[in-house]
């Protein structure tokens, strides 16, 4: 058990360990050099805090707070900076429950998201993750639009062991949907993946598509879906946030899912995007392959970016 915990404690630190390098090398360079917080150093904290993508907002709250803390005496030395900040940041990414919650059976999950985030690989991941635990999953090809993009799931599909529902290319994403909620019924399914486009003619026709794709699944079960994922490209920085507003406003998204956090040294950009969003991060991605998938949990993220070596 500890070991098993060990393990995923130290992927979780490799994945992000570029981000790792960039706040919490730089951070530990500051604090250990036992230096007076002064302006100066203030200075340099809220760089490397902005570099690391945490965003303007959360930086200057970190900054005024620190400064207070710090005439206050709560704050003396490095140690306790460092205290208050893994604290504020936890406090910052703590989620209300977590992950999938299988309440309901079958248990159906959209994932949405714009072209390249990442979206087909999470629903592989995800798929092997809750396969491994014993679920019986189905997947679904709903991006009917890009070509070689129902291939490539069915190579996911046969990867992982799990059966795929689809249709041709061309064909209709919500029938596709509605399909595979009917196939999760009758096969008593513990979960439904139902992959996206993430680009159509335009971005308002994509938006349509996938209401309709909602909609359609609800003619079988108007329960579903139960969850419904935004996956964001963590290297995308501001602009992940800002493709996302469009998302939560018109799918209903309930989680996010950050993905690439292993190419990238922004990984402080998860408080960003939780900030902006009010939406709680569900899953992180850091790497390529099926096995490459973290439930986020804010405690293990923030030891990984702060922790030493
Ligand atoms: N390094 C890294 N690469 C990832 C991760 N997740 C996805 N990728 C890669 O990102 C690329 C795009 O992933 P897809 O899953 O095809 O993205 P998508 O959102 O389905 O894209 P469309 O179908 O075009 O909308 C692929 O090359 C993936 O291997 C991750 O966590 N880390
Ligand atoms: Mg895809």
């Amino acid at each position: 058990m500890f070991k098993a915990i060990g393990r995923l404690f130290t992927k979780v630190k490799e994945g992000l360990s570029k981000t790792r390098t960039a706040i919490g090398g730089a951070l530990r360079k500051l604090i250990g050099a036992g230096r007076a917080i002064d302006r100066r150093f203030l200075e340099e904290l809220e760089e490397t805090l902005l570099a690391a993508d945490i965003g303007v907002a959360k930086t200057e709250e970190i900054l005024s707070e620190l400064q207070r803390r710090y005439k206050d005496g709560e704050i003396a030395k490095g140690e306790d900076l460092l205290a208050y900040l893994k604290q504020t940041l936890r406090a910052e990414l703590a989620n209300p429950d977590h992950e999938l919650l299988f309440d309901q059976k079958p248990y159906v999950v959209l994932v949405v998201g714009v072209n390249g985030a990442g979206k087909t690989t999470t629903i592989a991941k995800l798929a092997k993750r809750y396969k491994d635990q014993g679920k019986s999953v189905l997947i679904a090809a709903g991006d009917t639009y890009r070509a070689a993009a129902i291939e490539q799931l069915q190579i996911w599909a046969d990867r992982v062991g799990v059966e795929l529902i689809k249709s041709q290319t061309g064909g209709d994403a919500a029938a596709v949907a509605f399909d595979a909620v009917a196939a999760g019924i009758a096969r008593g399914s513990d979960l439904v993946l139902i992959d996206t486009a993430g680009r159509l003619h335009n971005k308002e026709h994509l938006m349509r598509e996938l209401e309709k794709v909602r909609r359609v699944m609800q003619k079988r079960l108007p329960t579903a879906p139960h969850a419904t994922l935004l996956v964001l490209d963590a290297t995308a920085g501001q602009n992940a946030v800002q493709q996302a507003k469009v998302f939560k406003d018109s799918m209903g998204v309930t989680g996010l899912v950050l993905t690439k956090l292993d190419g990238t040294a922004k990984g402080g950009a998860i408080i960003q995007v939780r900030r902006e969003l009010g939406l709680p991060v569900r899953f992180i991605g850091v790497g390529e392959g099926m096995d490459d998938l973290q439930p986020f949990d804010p405690d293990a993220f923030v030891e990984a970016i702060f922790g030493d070596g």
